[in-house]
């Protein structure tokens, strides 16, 4: 089945250089990267993006992760695309403890838990078609995807914009 799943490298991944690293081993999955973006995460972003986990008592360390206070203020979010495009990237990725996770994986390769007890895992990647969407439609607008991966509508624009002087 073809699929689109969003993947974040995490401010771990970037603060340590490895954004390569990450998309070397992405590349074994032979999909397509159809979207990028290098983002600086609001915590209403963060908020929006890890909702399901709201009620964990590591809730709040997870939002300080992704927004990038333990590291540098940006994540690197793509989309890709291709047949089984989410199990095959969460299989590269590794379990979610970066301790548990297969040591050739990414999350085993490159992640740890703080002494603090954060996980430092690296890189997120949709767990279903179902989150994929919620996620991709969270993190990028339709313009900014060089494939239609859902249904869009046109709006005429009502707030000013920045553009080029
Ligand atoms: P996933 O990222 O493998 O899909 P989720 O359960 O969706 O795992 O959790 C989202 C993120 O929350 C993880 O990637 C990790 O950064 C963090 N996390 C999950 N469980 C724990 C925990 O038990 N302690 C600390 N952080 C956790
Ligand atoms: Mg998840």
């Amino acid at each position: 089945m073809i699929q689109q799943t969003l993947i974040l490298i995490k401010p771990d991944g970037l603060k340590k250089s490895l954004t390569g690293n990450v998309l070397t081993r992405l590349s074994e999955t032979k999909l397509d990267i159809v979207a990028a973006s290098i983002v600086k995460v609001s915590r209403d972003l963060a908020e929006k993006h890890y909702m399901s986990l709201k009620d964990k008592p590591f809730f709040d360390d997870l939002l300080k992760y992704i927004m990038g206070e333990y590291h540098k203020k940006k994540v690197m979010a793509l989309v890709y695309w291709g047949e089984d495009a989410i199990q095959k990237v969460r299989a590269i990725c590794g379990s979610t403890n970066p301790e548990e996770a297969d040591p050739v994986s990414i999350r085993g390769s490159y992640g740890r838990i703080t002494t603090k007890g954060v996980y430092e895992n690296v890189i997120h990647a949709s767990a279903n078609e179902q989150d994929a969407e919620r996620e991709i439609k969270l993190w990028f607008q339709p313009d900014n995807i060089i494939v239609d991966l859902y249904p869009t509508k046109t709006v005429k624009e009502a707030t000013p914009r920045r553009v080029w002087a």
